[in-house]
């Protein structure tokens, strides 16, 4: 069953990679995401990280995103299990490696969804463990 609403319009500068270790340029980069719109039933104001690809399986982040500064940390269960992310909040996001916002990082725009986190290079796909809320990317 096909959950998630197309979006026509196109975010500028919805997606950007950055952080440590990371070797795609920016144009490489936004290929691998996609703009949409409340994908996979994610609420406005949330991040929401899935199990499976295409916003499908087990919603394990579903985190109504708090103010800059703000880490959440993934539990055991999605540890290293994400596979995809979607971000209806209107604040930039860190998506670390490891727990307290340490390690290496990638970063996803406000509004800035991404349906198969293995398509990244390098992948990120079930990888993320934790998530800081950033001013910008
Ligand atoms: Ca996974």
């Amino acid at each position: 069953m096909k959950r998630r609403i197309k979006s026509g319009a196109a975010m500028a500068g919805a997606a950007v990679i950055a952080g440590l270790g990371l070797t795609a340029g920016p144009a490489q980069a936004e290929g691998e995401f996609e703009t949409e719109f409340m994908a996979g039933g994610c609420a406005s104001g949330y991040v929401c990280g899935w199990q499976d690809t295409d916003y499908d399986g087990d919603k394990l982040v579903n985190w109504r995103v708090g103010g800059v500064g703000t880490t959440y940390e993934i539990g055991r269960s999605g540890d290293n299990a994400i596979s995809s992310i979607s971000n209806e909040s209107s604040r930039a996001l860190r998506l670390y490696a490891n727990d307290g916002a340490t390690g290496a990082y990638f970063c996803l725009g406000a509004g800035a969804d991404v349906r198969n986190l293995s398509g990244l290079e390098p992948s990120r796909n079930n990888w993320i463990e934790s998530i800081r809320v950033v001013s910008a990317c």
